[in-house]
């Protein structure tokens, strides 16, 4: 057996190391990589169903067409690569390249990637979304506070006394981070979990807060106060470091009782909890995605990155504000959260663009021209955008479609022409992390099954038939394009980087050492102009209850967080995980349940203005009076669809997508 080291490029905190072994051309076996400090224990069960996965009989490995009864058959490239290029050269002639809508998710996270851009701009730019589903109103508060979006190594959670989960829920999203906190328990350290729902996270837990979800700025502001208030705050450290402290402090009125109100939680806990950190000489506090995705999730997550900033608790061992490490990132795509600052500009005459958050709805504003042509890939937005029956509406109304993809997804279902995706053994590519500092080398260990092209071959080819392969990477160069793509990042050589995962010399074990804050004012921000002049929000963290779209009366708050077998809509298709995981349920809180007359296995029917979802109940005490929860990522045959209850509705800043504002009402099912 051939023995590799390489990475797993879904997107993923983790992006793990593995070793992988093949013989005859076939994946044979996977086993931990030690040497990568943050994933030494090897990947989570999802990483190791890439056995199947990459073989599964239901992987489509033809170029595909769609007949006029609907079936799909399998043509020849040549017929793809043919009727693809007409289309795209007849639609940009009649109506311009804007009529091309390019749709990218974010299935694989690589450096190749960046070949999808090169050829949407050669063809003279095409319709594409602006913002993204996941992080960034996180990310933009973050930089609006520090400059920089970056943390500690993880493997730094060792050397915290006091470790704040809040709102994430890494036993599932982030199992290697687990490693690192139970070190840290073990030396001592007490875990905070802080999330309405009781989670795997929580079950390791000293203690667990669960407050109404989209009410943690009150929570952080309350629990700020009284550390201002106790004399716990590092005026040391807010006076050489912090911009804006005098007017903060004077803004924040919320007393823990009038905190206890909003977020459920008892005023004696909210005063324990700021005395538990006031008093602790190194807290970490690792902040999730879950949490930004709200109309107010910028300001949550500035109200909340208060506390480590008045504790002096940036730029030291065992301590910072964790939300996303970008020390090692090296993709472009990163830049995307910033597309409203300058350097955007370029790009504008290329693109013509709508919101991926508001994408059903502003698709239908999409005029001269409108899209002829629809490219997709490496995304589900069937299920995984909101209002996805806008969404759905949408994809119908376009003439012709082209999906790139390893399955039938129910976006794929769509296409007129599927083609199909490498799989993550069968391209070299360069990967790196947002939390770990490592940048990867993903060796090429096995050649395509079937016909599978990868993406930069699919480009190449296209091009060819329309006269752009000039511009475009040949397959034959590709290797020295993407290993030229990384030489500006520096610490390593190429042979390091093939050998194994190195850290560039820009990360820093502990970030803001050096206290560079690349604000406007070189200062932490708490008091940020930014923040007004870009976002129209207050320029000092503050909480604004969470938006309801008029739907108040509507008793239930939706939540549809990421569970430990999928990655969102994928590997729930893999017999591995269908054999180990419990179908997904709509879990509801006994009180609710009581109130409503329902038993754990009844069939509910959960609605609001948007639509509807029928599903089988599992009552339980891990989710919050007041709330419904139901995975997101599950496929329409598997009873799936909760995105066609959520409102398209933009984050306060960063052009996120704020799912988790929905209310929705819940009732049996009707026999
Ligand atoms: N296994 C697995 N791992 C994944 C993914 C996956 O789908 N599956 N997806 C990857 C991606 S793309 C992402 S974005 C990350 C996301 O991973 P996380 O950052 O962990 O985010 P979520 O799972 O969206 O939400 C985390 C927790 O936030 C809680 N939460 C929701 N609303 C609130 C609130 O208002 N207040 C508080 N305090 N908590 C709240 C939820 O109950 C949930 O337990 O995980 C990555 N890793
Ligand atoms: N209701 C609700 N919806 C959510 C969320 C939520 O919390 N609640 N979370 C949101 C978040 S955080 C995210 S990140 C998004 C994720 O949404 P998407 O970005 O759409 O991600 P996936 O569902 O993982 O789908 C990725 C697709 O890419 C395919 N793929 C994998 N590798 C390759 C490849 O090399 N090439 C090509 N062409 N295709 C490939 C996979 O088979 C899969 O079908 O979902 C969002 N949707
Ligand atoms: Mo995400």
């Amino acid at each position: 057996m051939k023995e590799f080291i390489t990475a797993c490029p879904r997107n993923c905190y983790s992006t793990c190391s593995f070793r992988v072994f093949t013989e005859d051309g076939k994946v044979k076996r996977i086993l931990p990589y030690r040497d990568n400090l943050a994933t030494p224990e090897g990947p989570c069960i999802k990483g190791l169903s890439y056995l199947e996965r990459e073989f599964s009989p239901s992987r489509i490995l033809y170029p595909h067409k769609r007949t006029e009864k609907g079936a799909f058959i399998r043509i020849s490239w040549e017929e793809a690569f043919s009727t693809i290029s007409q289309k795209l050269l007849e639609a940009r002639e009649k109506h311009g390249p804007h009529s091309v809508l390019f749709y990218k998710g974010s299935g694989h996270s690589g450096l190749s990637n960046d070949i999808a851009s090169l050829f949407w701009k050669t063809f003279g730019g095409a319709t594409t979304t602006y913002g993204n589903l996941c992080w960034p109103a996180g990310l933009e508060a973050v930089r609006l506070t520090l400059g920089d979006v970056r943390h500690n190594v993880p493997w730094d959670l060792a050397n915290a006394q006091l470790i704040i989960m809040w709102g994430k829920n890494p036993a599932e999203t982030n199992v290697q981070e687990m490693i690192h906190v139970d070190i840290a328990k073990k030396n001592g350290a007490k875990l905070v979990v802080i999330d309405p729902r009781r989670t795997p996270t929580a079950d390791k837990a000293d203690i667990l807060v669960r407050p109404y979800p989209g009410t943690d700025a009150a929570l952080a502001l309350a629990v700020a106060k009284l550390i201002i208030d106790k004399g716990l705050a590092d005026h040391e450290f807010i006076d050489k470091y912090v911009s804006g402290f005098e007017k903060f402090a004077a803004s924040l009125e919320i007393s823990p009782e009038q905190a206890a109100k909003i977020t459920g939680i008892p005023a004696e806990n909210i005063e324990q909890l700021a005395l538990m950190i006031g008093q602790s000489r190194a807290v970490t506090i690792v902040a999730g995605f879950g949490l930004q995705r709200y109309t107010n999730g910028g300001q949550t997550i500035r109200s909340i990155l208060s506390i480590p900033v008045i504790t002096g608790m940036i730029g030291r061992k065992g301590c910072g504000f964790n939300y996303a490490n970008l020390q090692g990132y090296i993709f472009d795509a990163v830049k995307e959260p910033l597309c409203y600052y300058p350097d955007h500009e370029l790009d504008k005459p290329f693109r013509r663009e709508i919101s991926m958050a508001k994408f059903g709805t502003d698709f239908f504003s999409l005029r001269e021209p409108g899209i002829e042509v629809a490219w997709i890939e490496r995304g589900n937005p069937v299920t995984q955008l909101p209002g996805s029956k806008e969404v759905k509406r949408a994809l119908h109304s376009v003439p012709f479609k082209v999906v790139v993809d390893q399955f039938i997804t129910d976006t794929a279902a769509m296409a007129d022409i599927i083609l199909p995706a490498k799989g993550l053994f069968e391209q070299a590519d360069v990967v790196s992390s947002y939390w770990h500092p490592y940048v990867q080398y993903k060796p090429a260990v096995i050649d395509p099954p079937g016909e599978v092209k990868p993406e930069s071959e699919i480009y190449f080819e296209l091009a060819r038939r329309m006269n752009m392969e000039a511009a475009i990477i040949s397959p034959a160069a590709y290797d020295e394009w993407l290993l030229n793509r990384i030489s500006g990042t520096g610490g390593f050589s190429r042979e390091e980087l093939f050998r194994a995962p190195v850290i560039p010399d820009q990360a820093e074990q502990t970030a803001f050492r050096e206290r560079d804050f690349t604000t406007p004012s070189g200062m932490i921000e708490l008091f940020s102009e930014t923040a007004e002049k870009l976002w129209g929000v207050n320029p000092l963290p503050s909480y604004t209850p969470p938006d309801d779209f008029g739907e108040t009366d509507l008793p239930f708050r939706l939540m549809t967080p990421n569970i430990a077998s999928r990655i969102h809509s994928q590997f729930g298709n893999l017999e591995v995980i269908r054999g180990v995981v419990e179908p997904p349920a709509w879990e509801m809180s006994p009180s609710d349940a009581r109130r409503l007359g329902i038993r754990s296995g009844d069939r509910i029917r959960v609605y609001n203005s948007s639509g509807e979802v029928t599903g089988k109940v599992r009552v339980t005490a891990r989710t919050k009076k007041g709330s419904l929860v139901f995975p997101n990522g599950i496929w329409l045959d598997e009873g799936g669809g909760v995105n066609d209850l959520i409102t398209p509705a933009e984050t306060d800043m960063g052009y996120g997508a704020a799912f988790h504002n929905t209310r929705v009402g819940a009732e049996k099912e009707s026999a």
